[in-house]
């Protein structure tokens, strides 16, 4: 397998971005792409293949509009186009500066969130993936515009370089999911405001979350994916098989434990 046809694509000042402050943001790399993407999966939400993916009407919905529109988990293992953005070699160049290694894909997800969805409470990644002895970084594609009135994200710039923290229960008001880990002391929430084609590369360790859609009638769709790279020996169960650029399995071992934070979320699922 040859690997040195990667990377070599950001320029010294974007790895230290990155290094320093945990995150990247590489404006309009799939800027002809958003509007593929866009039809792309609303199509595959109406298709709706029901082993995968299992939305439901209003009326089942109880008024939740992300019960209509879930989040689409690991469409690479049943959708080829998909996969084919996961092992973009745009968002593969990238990564492999970025972690200095191969990369290999660990998992893709599509966010509908219509209006009125939830956002998503802040945390950070690796607690989730368990990538050792490394961590993964995101590659977060904005399919529309997104910023704080439609779900946008926000990112806590340097809280890379802390440990991963253990979550409490985020407020179900204003969050889909369950866990929160709170803004260490010294350091601030910052909104990431994006165009349809912009894409955030950030680090596992990297404190973000997102804010609910509070506009009248925009979507803010993104499709999402996670990476570890050849040097890392482990990751956790939900995120097996790996895959190279070339579309190979990568064999990795799986993480048994959750470390200091317990293992409830190995056994509940992905995030
Ligand atoms: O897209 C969002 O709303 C949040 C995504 C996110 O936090 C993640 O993928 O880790």
């Amino acid at each position: 397998m040859t690997t040195a046809k990667l990377g070599n694509v950001l320029s010294p000042e974007q790895k230290k971005q990155f290094d320093q402050e945990g995150y990247l943001l590489l404006r309009g790399l799939f800027a002809e792409d958003a509007a593929r993407l866009r039809e792309h999966f609303m199509k595959l939400h109406a298709d709706a293949p029901a082993q995968y993916y299992r939305p439901v009407g209003p009326e089942e919905s109880g008024g939740d509009i992300l019960k209509q529109y879930p989040r689409m988990m690991h469409p690479h293992r049943f959708d080829e186009l998909s996969k084919s953005y996961m092992l973009h070699p745009k968002v593969l160049n990238a990564l492999a500066d970025l972690f200095d290694a191969a990369p290999v894909a660990a998992q893709s997800m599509f966010y509908f969130k219509p209006p009125g969805a939830k956002g998503q409470a802040l945390h950070q990644d690796n607690f989730y993936l368990l990538v050792e002895p490394g961590t993964c970084i995101a590659a977060w594609v904005a399919v529309d515009d997104a910023d704080r009135d439609n779900g946008g994200m926000v990112v806590v710039p340097k809280s890379n370089q802390l440990e991963v923290q253990c979550p409490h229960e985020a407020d179900p008001s204003v969050s889909f999911t369950r866990d929160e880990v709170d803004v260490p002391p010294g350091y601030s929430p910052v909104p990431m405001d994006m165009k349809a084609g912009d894409v955030l590369f950030f680090n596992g360790s990297l404190i973000h979350g997102s804010y609910p859609n509070t506009s009248d009638d925009r979507f803010r769709r993104a499709f999402i994916c996670h990476y570890a790279s050849e040097k890392d020996i482990r990751i956790s169960h939900w995120y097996k098989p790996l895959y190279r650029h070339d579309g190979s399995e990568f064999e990795i071992e799986m993480s048994e434990s959750g470390g200091p934070c317990g293992s409830e979320h190995i056994v509940t699922g992905p995030h």
